[in-house]
């Protein structure tokens, strides 16, 4: 494959790649429905007649991902135009990605919730009557006192997601006194790396995957596909450091976009990944192309691993993975070559097969061996901004949510550990089942229907698609009738808004201000939030709730703050800002980091007990869960099945924007890939419209075929997100087919806690 071997420069790279995607759609549909035209300069100190006013630029970080890029919002008379990224911001560099510009629409969905509502027929019917705000909260405060008093504060659950969710599931749980506060951006998404990565380094990954890409030369993505997983940095990114000439490997048993765009292309088996990482030691090992003495210096354990990796050659990788032992040795040399300018980049969604922290260590072992951690172009250290909380009396739990996108820590060292919904605890305080993982969302919804070992009684969802993000969501609805209380705060009528008890309607992050975002970065940096506009209809930010929640439930004392502008202004305080210094400051305060082994002088940057690589995992040994990975055999699909995997769509994010009209436009519905040879076996051709049943039955669909050539047999792929049963959502509802609903069951990790739901198995059915 030809290419340009000059570095593609930000702004050209925006032209090409970026803007086709997001710039056509928001030309060709305008930036929502109905609206007018956007308003032109002032000529010759005049206004043309088309001039509508002043543009009021507002700073901002974008909520329509995990993300978070920081961007400037553009508008107009109390209308929201166009979103820009901040040039300032370490993440979006003046650039986004097509969902970031998809935010106008939206905010500006028709289909969004318009105000509180209370239940008034049965739960899951949807019927619901409007109330005032004061009705509501004093109802839900009610609610949820009355079950503390009986059961306990730990028998309200919390279920929180997208950038509010700190309010919620974080301040507010901590304060309350339940550590039954967990994110799906953990236990669904980041736990099993987050976790291999605290036993490996005593540090974790953090939000932002610190590679040092400006200096890479090789990069190997395990599964992780950029370009359809559409990161707007990372797409950068990896544009760059293609366009220089650096070497990709990419594991997948679908051709991924980036897969189409690598140097290697490794077709998998799904879920024989550990047997490749283990090959790839074996190589790198006893050829010694490993830094010797970069492992003599900063990890421990070596002596064990040669010896552990000495079986798995990659003869026997190749009877496991399917790929052929040759390419598995020369992928491991490519690496070698160019270390230590050479990663495996952690993967964010690793929640697969059940076992999914033994791979993770594998990954960051082959990255040890290469010696690529603390070196320029391998992994830099990253460091969180510094910045003081708003003063508050010391919580009563401390906090479990974990996730990709947890809000700022919060000093609650002194504060008693959790008991988790199991409540055991080891001598030494580490949970008994999960070892150190945040508390996992998927293992809460038992004890809300078993009562085991404690009941749960009351939860709170905010942010959280509950129905398409948890995997057996039938099991999730046997729950929500069993409680006594659901209350759901959320901007669209998805799917288990039906199942509430009191609806609170929040205005979007175009029309709120929120917490700080404070990011853990090679250049360790703080965004803020303002409101462009004033809230649609009859809505209000996540602080006000939780305020006037803990107000109503004699928290006062943890919400001295009389308004957010005084406590985000108390905050930047202790960095010697304000608001308005930020405002002046491009929106981004940015603090030094400390990303290379010569930043720490004589100090290891490592936080494990040895204060190196613990490349051997006492603590798992000690837990019986084995100190270095191997590699575990997964169930193989019965006959006649395949496995069902999934990923993302470059302009969706999960089950969230595909009601997003310009979003919508671009991708309507999912499609199902099957091997073409296989389809054709079978009696299917591209653009049949199908059903897809799984191994208990579960159906989701109908669903357009995609006959391929870019999958293996064994496996059809969908796109999370699709296949919808909310009848609120007008371009969503019923489009395509749901992945979460065919996921009837998942393997929970016993390391992390994470649920593995890569473990289901489909056929393709005629549409009746
Ligand atoms: N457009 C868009 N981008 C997003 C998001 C979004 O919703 N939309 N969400 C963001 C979030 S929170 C996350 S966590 C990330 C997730 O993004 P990633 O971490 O990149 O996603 P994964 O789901 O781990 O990877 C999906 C890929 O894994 C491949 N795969 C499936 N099984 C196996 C296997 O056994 N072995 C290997 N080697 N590969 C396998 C699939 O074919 C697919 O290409 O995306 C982020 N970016
Ligand atoms: N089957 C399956 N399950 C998965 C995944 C998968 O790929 N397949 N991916 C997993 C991963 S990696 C992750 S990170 C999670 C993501 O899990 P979720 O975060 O639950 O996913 P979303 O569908 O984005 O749901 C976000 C919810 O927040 C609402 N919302 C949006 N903006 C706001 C706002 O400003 N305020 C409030 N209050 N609500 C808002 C949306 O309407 C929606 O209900 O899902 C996990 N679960
Ligand atoms: S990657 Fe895209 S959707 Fe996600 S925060 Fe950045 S611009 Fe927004
Ligand atoms: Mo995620």
């Amino acid at each position: 494959m030809a290419r340009v071997k000059l570095q593609i420069t930000r702004r050209a790279f925006m032209k090409s790649a970026l803007a086709g995607g997001g710039g056509l759609a928001m030309a060709g549909l305008g930036a929502g429905a109905g609206l007018a035209a956007p308003p032109a300069r002032i000529i010759d100190g005049e206004p043309g007649w088309f001039y509508r006013g002043e543009i009021k630029r507002t700073y901002n970080y974008c909520d329509m991902c995990p993300w978070r890029c920081g961007v400037i919002v553009e508008s107009v008379n109390g209308q929201v135009y166009k979103i820009d990224g901040n040039p300032a911001d370490p993440k979006s560099r003046g650039m986004l990605c097509a969902r970031g510009q998809g935010g106008v629409s939206f905010m500006y969905d028709p289909d969004r919730l318009q105000a509180p509502m209370v239940r008034t027929g049965e739960r899951g019917e949807g019927k619901f009557q409007e109330v005032t705000w004061t009705e509501a909260l004093d109802q839900a405060a009610e609610k949820i006192q009355a079950i503390a008093d009986e059961y306990g504060p730990e028998s309200i659950a919390i279920f929180g997601h997208t950038s509010g969710d700190f309010w919620l599931t974080d301040y507010f749980a901590q304060a309350f006194g339940t550590p039954n506060a967990a994110k799906p951006s953990a236990s669904l998404c980041t736990s099993p790396r987050e976790e291999a990565s605290t036993l490996t380094f005593g540090l974790p990954v953090g939000g932002h995957e610190p590679v040092d890409w400006d200096y890479l030369k090789c990069l190997t993505l395990i599964g992780s596909h950029i370009g359809e997983d559409s990161r707007n940095t990372l797409m950068q990114d990896y544009t760059n450091a293609w366009a220089r000439g650096a070497k990709v490997i990419v594991v997948d048993p679908r051709m991924s976009t980036v897969a189409s765009k690598a140097d290697y292309w490794l077709p998998i088996k799904p879920g024989t990944d550990t047997a490749l990482l283990l090959a790839w030691m074996n190589v790198i090992i006893n050829e010694n192309r490993y830094d010797a003495e970069y492992v003599a210096e900063w990890t421990e354990g070596f002596e064990a691993l040669k010896a552990h990796v000495q079986a798995f050659t990659p003869e026997w990788a190749a009877g496991i993975t399917e790929l052929p032992a040759e390419l598995i040795a020369e992928t491991a040399r490519v690496m070698a070559d160019n270390a230590p300018q050479a990663v495996i980049m952690p993967g964010r969604h690793t929640t697969w097969y059940g076992n999914d922290t033994q791979r993770m260590r594998a990954e960051y072992l082959i990255n040890s061996l290469l010696g690529a951690y603390g070196r320029q172009g391998g992994f830099y250290f990253n460091k969180s901004p510094y910045i003081e909380s708003y003063p508050h009396p010391p919580f009563l739990v401390k906090g479990t949510s974990g996730g990709c996108s947890a809000g700022p820590s919060e000093d609650v060292a002194n504060a008693p550990l959790p008991a988790g919904p199991t409540g055991k605890h080891r001598a030494d305080g580490v949970r008994e089942d999960f070892l150190r993982g945040a508390t996992a969302m998927q293992e809460l919804i038992d004890p809300m229907i078993s009562g085991e070992p404690y009941p749960i009684k009351g939860l709170i969802v905010y942010g959280v698609n509950l129905l398409n993000s948890i995997p057996d969501t039938e099991r999730t609805k046997e729950a929500l009738k069993k409680l006594d209380f659901v209350l759901v705060i959320d901007v669209l009528p998805q799917e288990h808004v039906a199942w509430a008890d009191i609806v609170l309607p929040e205005a979007t992050y175009l029309e709120r201000y929120d917490e700080l975002w404070t990011v853990a970065h090679k250049t360790p940096y703080i965004a803020m939030r303002e409101p462009a506009v004033e809230p649609l209809y009859d809505t209000k930010p996540a602080w006000w709730m939780a305020r006037e929640l803990g107000l109503r439930l004699d928290m006062d004392k943890y919400f001295k703050w009389q308004d957010i502008e005084e406590y985000l202004n108390t905050r930047l305080m202790s960095v010697g800002s304000s608001l308005d210094k930020m405002r002046e400051q491009n929106g981004v305060i940015i603090q030094k980091g400390k990303p290379y082994f010569e930043d720490y002088g004589n100090k290891s940057p490592f936080h494990t007990k040895s204060k190196k690589i613990e490349l051997f995992a006492h603590e798992l040994e000690l837990a019986g869960l084995g100190g270095l990975p191997v590699y575990e055999e997964i169930e193989q699909p019965p006959d006649g099945y395949m496995r069902l995997l999934y990923g993302r769509h470059p302009v969706h994010t999960f089950a969230k924007t595909q009601n997003t009209p310009v979003l919508h436009a671009l991708y309507p519905e999912n499609e199902v890939w099957i091997n073409e040879d296989l389809a054709a076996a079978q009696g299917f051709k591209d653009g049949d419209m199908v059903w897809l049943e799984n191994q208990d039955g579960a159906r989701s669909g109908p669903v357009r075929v995609k006959a391929t050539q870019r999958i293996r047999k064994d496996a059809v792929y969908l796109v999370h997100g699709f296949g919808q049963n909310a009848p609120g959502l007008s371009r969503a509802n019923g489009k395509g087919a749901s992945d979460t609903k065919l996921e009837t069951r998942y393997a929970l990790d016993p390391i992390s806690g994470g649920a593995g739901m890569r473990v289901n198995f489909v056929h393709l059915v005629k549409e009746a």
